[in-house]
């Protein structure tokens, strides 16, 4: 009986401690929940064309060349639903430069620059990267330091004055007396096709003058009109920057009475006009200068504008045409 009483006694001790035990001294606090991560911020979304703003203070309409620019730039932008905040500076840099300004001040995404002149152009390119605008340069270069704009779209001038001396040199191969007609004084275009002109004429041709003609025909043809009367009867040969001064060439020439072939014409752009001069045989060699830059520009427009990276430069791919077939591509021309 005894060790019954004691049993329960040892049973309810037992049950009492279990119970007890339930009661221990409270769990530690649990651990805190999981940091849920802050939802991560959303990523910025792409820019599409249709969200595209890009400025471009053209720099004139002073050549078929130019004409054709605008139109490529225009066209592509309306095709893509781009906004294209589109100037005409009249060939004043300063005019450009304002646009610019203009462009900036209403936080545009991108500013596609096509420069009148190589340089003038560090503080307004300073002004865009400021305000985190970045700047293709378009067509001709600038001197400006590279870090100043995003890249540059457009044609190897020097290559293409290389080009032009190639021919010429094939057009005189006994050598002679040329004179040249530049472009605008100061621009990538008229500097490079310059510089590669001399570094590829035969030493037997002889530059007899340089003029600029402003790439115009009007201003092409009383430059050519000097240049015959000065140094009339000696002239056997004409580099001209340009189809357009190469136009107004022609007229002095013409005027003149001379006929076609008389003076060996090496002229750059391809296009239509240029092809007619050869067609009439007042031309012997076009050297290509493309204007079609829209889609590349654009393209790399809102690549910029969604913080992607881009070629720091693209040249294009160009050839020379010749009169023999100037007939046959003329109606295909786009330009
Ligand atoms: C060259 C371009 C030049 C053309 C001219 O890329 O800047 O300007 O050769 C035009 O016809 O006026």
């Amino acid at each position: 009986m005894k060790f019954l009483k004691v049993l329960c006694l040892l049973v309810g001790l037992a049950m009492i401690l279990a119970v007890m035990g339930c009661g221990a001294a409270p769990a530690a606090p649990a651990a805190p929940a999981e940091e849920k991560p802050a939802a991560e911020a959303p990523a910025k979304a792409k820019k599409e064309y249709k969200d595209l703003t890009v400025c471009y203070p053209q720099l004139g309409a002073e050549s078929d060349w130019r004409t054709a620019n605008s139109a490529s730039l225009k066209e592509t932008a309306e095709k893509l639903g781009v906004k294209l905040v589109f100037s005409d500076a009249q060939q004043k840099q300063e005019n450009q430069i304002s646009a610019m300004r203009a462009c900036i001040q209403q936080g545009v995404d991108v500013v596609a620059l096509p420069p009148v002149v190589e340089d003038g152009w560090d503080a307004v390119l300073t002004e865009a990267k400021d305000a985190g605008i970045p700047v293709i340069i378009v067509d001709r270069s600038v001197s400006a330091d590279k870090s100043l704009y995003a890249a540059h779209i457009g044609s190897d001038m020097v290559l293409e004055g290389k080009k032009s001396g190639e021919e010429m040199n094939k057009l005189l191969p006994e050598g002679g007396k040329i004179i040249e007609l530049s472009g605008t004084t100061g621009s990538g275009a008229a500097v490079g096709r310059a510089k590669g002109f001399r570094e590829t004429l035969a030493k037997n041709i002889e530059i007899l003058d340089s003029q600029t003609g402003n790439f115009t025909t009007a201003e092409g043809k009383p430059v050519m009109e000097a240049f015959l009367k000065k140094y009339a009867g000696e002239i056997d040969g004409a580099f001209i920057h340009n189809d357009n001064m190469a136009i107004g060439a022609v007229e002095a020439i013409k005027a003149a009475g001379l006929k076609p072939g008389d003076i060996k014409i090496v002229s750059v752009d391809g296009t239509r006009g240029g092809f007619q001069l050869m067609i009439d045989g007042w031309v012997q060699a076009d050297v290509e200068c493309n204007p079609l830059l829209g889609p590349q520009v654009l393209e790399m427009a809102l690549k910029l504008a969604n913080g992607e990276a881009v070629e720091p430069e693209t040249l294009t791919n160009e050839t020379v045409y010749f009169p023999d077939k100037a007939a046959e591509l003329l109606p295909s021309r786009q330009y």
